[in-house]
């Protein structure tokens, strides 16, 4: 795998990484994976990650999400992008969820965007923040480069709504009182 070389990732970052991040990059594709420490307990940001019918809950940039169907693998959501980004809608199908390991895998499969053949994969771990429970979160992603564009900057723009999804999900799981 490329974009995802080891220094920017500890030990155990790479083991989690290895086992639940394992995209096959086609050489016209960006790859890369970021990780954020949150400061609450793994139950309550899995609440809000496993919820694919309401990705809303946290990504500041979904304004609505109509999933066909229930949660089962291949069930398909509708999202409706707030204003003022580079698409409208995306539709979007569960790949994988599992409430044991924490994993949950998405793939775009349509949408008036240019991200063809995105697909992405959230792994939750425990782990201990200044002596509390924490949750280390992993994303990582594997997309088409579109015609036009640089890895590097697929890359960064791809890495840049994940920073701020991530964000948001730390922000919301560390408010949410107990
Ligand atoms: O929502 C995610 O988990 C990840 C991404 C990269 C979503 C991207 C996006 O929703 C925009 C933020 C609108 C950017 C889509 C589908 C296309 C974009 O161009």
């Amino acid at each position: 795998m490329n974009g995802i070389g080891s220094g920017r990732f500890s030990n155990m970052e790479m083991e989690y990484i290895r086992r639940h991040h394992r995209h096959q990059p086609g050489n016209n594709q960006c790859v890369s994976a970021l990780v954020k420490h949150i400061r609450a307990p793994l139950p309550q940001v899995w609440s809000l990650v496993r919820r694919f019918d309401q990705p809303q809950k946290y990504k500041p940039f979904v304004s609505r999400c109509v999933v066909k169907g229930n949660l089962e693998i291949g069930s398909l959501r509708e999202v409706d992008v707030k204003s003022g980004l580079p698409a409208t809608t995306s539709t979007e199908r569960l790949e994988l969820l599992d409430d044991n390991d924490h994993v949950l895998s998405i793939r775009i499969i349509d949408g008036d965007h240019r991200l063809r053949n995105y697909s992405s994969v959230m792994s939750l771990h425990p782990e201990i923040i200044d002596g509390r429970p924490g949750t280390l979160v992993i994303e990582s992603f594997v997309v088409d480069i579109p015609e036009g564009n640089t890895k590097d900057e697929t890359c960064y723009f791809i890495e840049a709504v994940i920073k701020c999804n991530l964000k948001s999900l730390a922000d919301v799981s560390e408010g949410i009182a107990v």
